[in-house]
């Protein structure tokens, strides 16, 4: 729904001002009557933290199998395109939440308090009748509002026998954290009267680091070598100092930690500690014994690192099923939009990094699943742009909500029905702001279309990088300054400077 669309719609349902404020007081659900009621559609968020789309099968993975999310995209659709406007785990998160961008709600970087008594889609659903929960990991510092039940992990929680605030009361856990999270979710889902709209934010730790594997896949992918991403061995040329300058290589930050290295976490259970030193022992004892150098280190780092990761991504898959299996088993498929997606990208490898940050492909784009069998073709594909800016525009949609006028996110729902409206968006914007800080990735904003890639790094340094996306997909030459795109340059810094405005960001230097 575009901004006019919108307008008509509220216009429709009585609302001359279209104000905030006016409609977070307005009991909406009183419209709608029991009859209709009845026929809003569910709503599953689930969202992992830091899950590329490269580890996914659906989208091609040469690294690993995801049969679970794969389900999603062959009942649904799956978006080539879905950016995060911010690549870092908090500050994607109120995005989300609020439909707005960092400069506007607050968490502009994870050091940041998310204020909790601005508008958020969670109370706008809630107001209508959706019952609405939150489960998992949340990561804005504050307590969650506008649920009707949440059970959170404590800041970045832990990937075993995780302690938990549920509703305000902390309470620890035995076990994997990817399944218990997935037990509170199916608890909740159980709870719920038939016919009661619901919206359930689903999220999960995994596969954040350090990328600690759950006992089931402790040692899944032992017998194989995982392809290394070709340019593992980047060297940084024909990109500028940001490049250069960070600290998020596999080489150089990766800690002995990190690689499992040092002695089973200290919170495992006897019978989990068990598991794990018969699991790392072996290899590590072969690794010390091997006493690798330069190229040979790491891609042995490579490879301790990326088999972690996809053993937490195979618990993740497991889990999922599990939710989709319960609501093919409970007649919920049919009237439940169920997404799928991460809190940004990750590096694999690529560029010989981890972590995430930067505006590059691998840590801009998300991976986006959605199913709605009623509305959505199956196996279907989109190039469109969409970002975590329009979740909180597209549930209120799917939910008969208004869509207040000041978020700033688009609804995509006509673009899941196929039919994208003629105006939909050509360009996005970005910006990060986590510097200076852990992983040294500097300051810097830009806009991406759909074959060109334009980024100011404007804090500690004043340089600009151009992207063409299609000579070259996976970022290795700056190509600003070439005469060859003059052109294209003034072109990209008009539509950045418009994207500044109609996003009110007046933040970092201007254009
Ligand atoms: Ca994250």
């Amino acid at each position: 729904m575009n901004k006019h669309t919108r307008r008509d719609f509220l216009k429709r349902l009585g609302y001359m001002t279209g104000s905030a404020a006016a409609l977070s007081i307005f009991p909406i659900g009183r419209i709608f009557g029991q009859t209709t009621e009845k026929k809003r559609p569910n709503i599953i968020f689930i969202m992992t933290d830091d899950h590329a789309s490269h580890a996914m099968s659906c989208y091609g993975s040469k690294i690993n199998k995801t049969p679970n999310l794969d389900r999603i995209a062959n009942e649904g659709m799956r978006f080539n395109n879905s950016f995060c406007t911010n690549s870092i785990c908090a500050p994607c998160r109120a995005v989300i939440l609020t439909g707005k961008y960092s400069h506007i709600n607050g968490v502009i970087d994870n050091r940041k308090k998310f204020d909790g008594s601005q508008q958020t889609f969670p109370k706008l659903l809630q107001k209508t009748g959706y019952k609405t929960a939150m489960i998992g990991k949340w990561h804005l510092k504050t307590d969650p509002t506008g649920f009707d039940y949440w059970n959170i992990l404590p800041g970045q929680g832990a990937y075993y026998n995780p302690a938990m605030k549920e509703m305000g009361q902390k309470r620890k856990y035995t076990g994997y954290t990817t399944n218990i999270i997935t037990d509170h979710a199916l608890k909740w889902l159980k709870s719920l009267k038939p016919d009661e709209p619901f919206c359930l934010m689903y999220h999960h730790k995994a596969p954040h680091r350090r990328w600690e594997p759950g006992p089931k896949h402790l040692t899944m992918y032992d017998d194989v070598t995982i392809p290394e991403p070709e340019n593992l061995f980047d060297d940084y040329s024909n990109r500028g100092r940001a490049a250069k300058e960070q600290d998020m290589s596999i080489e150089k930050t990766m800690t002995p930690n990190d690689l499992k290295l040092t002695p089973a976490p200290k919170n495992l259970t006897p019978e989990q500690k068990i598991l794990w030193d018969s699991a790392y022992g072996p290899k590590n004892e072969a690794f010390k014994k091997a006493n690798l150098h330069g190229k040979d280190l790491i891609r042995w780092k490579y490879q301790r690192y990326i088999k972690d990761y996809l053993r937490c991504v195979a618990s993740v898959d497991d889990n999922v099923g599990r939710v989709l299996d319960y609501l093919d088993e409970s007649g919920l498929t049919g009237n439940t939009v169920v997404f799928y997606t991460s809190d940004q990208g990750f590096y694999l490898g690529d560029h010989g990094w981890f972590d995430k940050r930067f505006m590059y492909e691998e840590s801009l784009r998300m991976p986006l699943l959605v199913r709605y069998p009623k509305e959505i073709k199956a196996g279907s594909v989109s190039d469109d742009i969409v970002l975590n800016l329009d979740f909180g525009a597209t549930f209120l949609d799917y939910a008969g909500v208004p869509i207040p006028i000041d978020m700033q996110g688009e609804s995509f729902r006509k673009v899941l029905q196929g039919n994208t409206p003629g105006d939909w968006r050509k360009s996005m914007y970005y910006h990060y702001y986590e510097y200076p800080a852990v992983h040294s990735v500097k300051r810097h904003y830009g806009v991406r279309t759909e074959r060109y890639k334009l980024i100011h790094f404007y804090h500690d340094i004043d340089e600009w990088e151009l992207y063409d996306l299609k000579k070259d997909p996976k970022e290795m030459k700056n190509v600003f300054g070439d005469p060859e795109y003059d052109q294209t340059i003034k072109d990209l810094k008009v539509e950045l400077k418009r994207l500044r405005k109609q996003y009110k960001d007046t933040t970092g230097s201007p254009v």
